[in-house]
């Protein structure tokens, strides 16, 4: 649980000894470990196939009861432009044949739903992965944005760590934390041997709760999320496992403040910015959760695009699992 560390150290002193995957595939690189998921993959992924089954990933967007986001960001709002009132009204352009048809538009935080964050999201020391420099964030992201991962595609074996469900709860506290041995406990009890390049998912039922529970609650402040912490051995594990993705049910992807260290988001830094390891954020996780349960089947073919977001920090995704 959170306690209080008086001076958090600079992430420069923190990640002194960390590994860093910055020019292992070449220095104009700027998908980082998504480099792992190649055709090999892919075959790996089609192997975990079983029965057929599908899940979507996505949790809704704009949602008139609000969407689930960060603090300082504001849900996706949608507006129709033009719908069947205009035509009722007599506004609406008169069309050969007399077609009819509605138009919207909406105004959204990229990070602001279900989405995958650039490698270019999050830095520090003025330099971003594979040491870009930071300044080329300004204005739009010119290296390391959503759109060389959206042109690849991610497509490979995923997992599902129910790390809630390890804990025996349907959802873990604000501030709750797990570490690498809980992660690899929670998969030896699930049945589930984590491979080399896996597609990593993990469960803290966190966003199913938004829905479920009390949205202020949620949105409680100081916002305060369970999830992953930081530890050298976790992240020379990503490191030697090529572990390309890591994707939660929450929307950071790991504890809002470290509580060993009192620094915000450190895997951000070392494994997003210093490995390159894909983060994907915000998924809905409970019902392909339920089904694993159901099917003691913990591994599957998981498929994703982010839209093609030219210079984005991250784009929205509804990706797809198939057991
Ligand atoms: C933050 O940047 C706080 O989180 P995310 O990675 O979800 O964008």
């Amino acid at each position: 649980m959170t306690t209080t560390v008086n001076t958090p150290p600079q992430f420069t002193e923190l990640l002194a000894d960390s590994p860093r995957n910055w020019g292992k595939w070449g220095p104009e690189d700027e998908i980082g470990s998504l480099n792992y998921l190649d055709e090999q993959a892919a075959l790996k992924g089609k192997a975990a196939i079983r029965s057929g089954k599908s899940f979507t990933l996505g949790i809704p967007i704009a949602d008139p009861a609000g969407d689930p986001v960060w603090p300082g960001r504001r849900p996706t709002q949608r507006f129709n432009v033009i719908d069947r009132s205009h035509f009722a009204s007599g506004k609406g352009p008169a069309i050969p044949g007399g077609a009819e048809y509605a138009d919207d538009v909406v105004v959204m935080y990229l990070q602001g739903t279900t989405q995958f964050d650039a490698l270019g999201h999050a830095w520090h020391s003025d330099q971003i992965y594979n040491g870009y420099s930071a300044d080329s964030t300004i204005g739009a992201t010119e290296k390391a944005s959503i759109m060389p991962i959206a042109e690849h595609g991610v497509v490979g074996r995923g997992v599902l760590v129910d790390m809630a469900a390890y804990r025996g709860k349907a959802v873990l506290a604000p501030g709750e934390t797990f570490g690498l041995n809980d992660l690899l406990n929670a998969a030896e009890q699930q049945g589930l041997e984590i491979q080399k390049r896996d597609i990593l998912l993990i469960r803290t039922g966190w966003i199913g709760s938004y829905y479920t529970g009390d949205v202020e609650k949620f949105h409680a402040t100081p916002f305060i999320e369970p999830g992953l912490t930081y530890s050298p051995e976790l992240v020379q594990w990503f490191a030697e496992m090529e572990i390309p993705v890591l994707g939660t049910d929450t929307i950071a992807n790991e504890v809002t403040i470290d509580p060993n260290n009192g620094t915000s988001l450190p895997l951000h830094q070392a494994l997003m910015r210093n490995l390159g390891v894909l983060f994907s954020e915000i998924l809905s996780l409970d019902d392909l959760a339920h089904d694993c349960h159901e099917d003691g089947q913990w591994s599957f073919m998981y498929s994703a695009s982010p839209l093609k977001i030219h210079s984005g920090t991250g784009a929205p995704v509804n990706p797809v699992v198939i057991k």
